[in-house]
């Protein structure tokens, strides 16, 4: 009985720890009929006027399979992207995106320069040989960010307790971003839960084989 119990209270202790989350929001991602959407962008904003620190890390953005992978990205405004091919074929990639618009001529191995992406907004690289590929690179000024995983689940740390606006975009989703804000206590994570309608998907023809 006693080992019972105690095995039962050390349990609880280990499921607490496990459970336990640091300050922050736990941001769940579905369709309109329920299903989890992976690769959603969520992003955390604090209020007007509170830091928004810079945490710039590098990005890669590589071509393999005459796919740009990954497909969705978000960085930070002011990132550096890196575009290796490791394809055997040349890639010519490009955005007319107002956020960013640039233009890599022909070229293969890690040639093209990285580029880096000083403008919030949503950016879309296309490829001038390859019409079929495409990706989406979401610039941000908030350091708080992350893609949603495979289950449409997205959690973020934050520095404080406070007011948010919490923001969710997909690539495919009808309309603009979804916002919804949120209140985070310390120690403590805010569950929120967001449906984006979704439009017809377009991206299946990408899977089969393109062919060279
Ligand atoms: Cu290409």
């Amino acid at each position: 009985m006693t080992t019972a119990l105690r095995f039962s209270s050390l349990a609880c202790l280990c499921f607490a720890s496990a459970s336990a989350f640091a300050t922050g929001v736990a941001v769940q991602v579905n369709d309109s009929s329920g299903k989890p959407l992976a690769d959603a962008v969520v992003v955390v904003d604090p209020e007007a006027g509170a830091a928004m620190p810079k945490h710039l890390k590098p990005a890669e953005i590589e071509q393999r399979g005459l796919k740009f992978l990954p497909l969705v990205s978000v960085i930070q405004t002011g990132s550096r992207v890196a575009f290796p091919n490791n394809d055997k074929v040349r890639h010519h990639i490009y955005s007319f995106s107002p956020a960013k618009k640039f233009d890599q001529k022909l070229y293969s191995g890690v040639a093209a320069s990285p580029q880096v992406f000083d403008k919030a907004g949503t950016v879309v690289l296309g490829c001038n040989i390859h019409d079929r590929m495409i990706a989406y690179v979401k610039v941000v000024d908030s350091p708080y960010f992350v893609k949603t995983d495979a289950s449409g689940l997205a959690r973020i740390e934050l520095p404080a307790a406070g007011k948010y606006t919490v923001s969710v975009w997909h690539y495919n989703m009808v309309g603009q971003a979804a916002e919804q804000g949120a209140l985070v206590k310390a120690g403590d994570s805010a569950a929120l839960s967001f449906k984006l309608a979704m439009k017809p998907p377009v991206l299946e023809a990408e899977t089969g084989s393109p062919g060279y």
